[in-house]
C-alpha cells in the first residue's frame, strides 16, 4: 500500500498546481421565456361607459321656428336632432328636409 499512497501524493501533488478545476461554462442555459399574456400591473378601470357618441337629450317639441332668428339657426337645431328623433319640434313641416324656411 506504501506505493499506492506515494502514487496518490504524486497524483495530488501535480494536480494542485495545474488548478484545472475552472470548467468553462458551455453556453448558459438561455432561460425559457414562457409567452403568457402580460401580468396586469395596473387595475383595469371597471366599467366606465364609453364616450357615447351623443345621446342628446330629447328635447321634445321645444322649439318652434320663432325661437330661431335664422333658418341656419334653426336647420342646426334640426340637424342635431333629427337622427334621432326627427323632426321631434315639427321644424319642418313639409319634410323637405330644411327647417324653417320662413326664416332669413
Ligand atoms: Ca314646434
Ligand atoms: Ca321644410
Amino acid at each position: 500500500m506504501i506505493v499506492l499512497s506515494i502514487s496518490l501524493v504524486a497524483c495530488s501533488s501535480s494536480s494542485s498546481g495545474g488548478g484545472d478545476e475552472v470548467e468553462e461554462d458551455p453556453a448558459a442555459p438561455t432561460p425559457v421565456i414562457v409567452d403568457r399574456p402580460t401580468p396586469y400591473s395596473q387595475p383595469r378601470p371597471t366599467a366606465v361607459p364609453p364616450p357615447a357618441p351623443t345621446p342628446l337629450e330629447n328635447p321634445g317639441n321645444s322649439k318652434n321656428c320663432e325661437d330661431f332668428s335664422t333658418q341656419e339657426e334653426a336647420q342646426a337645431w334640426y340637424d342635431r336632432y333629427y337622427p334621432y328623433y326627427g323632426d321631434i319640434a315639427d321644424l319642418d313641416r313639409d319634410n323637405d328636409g330644411i327647417a324653417c324656411e320662413a326664416l332669413p
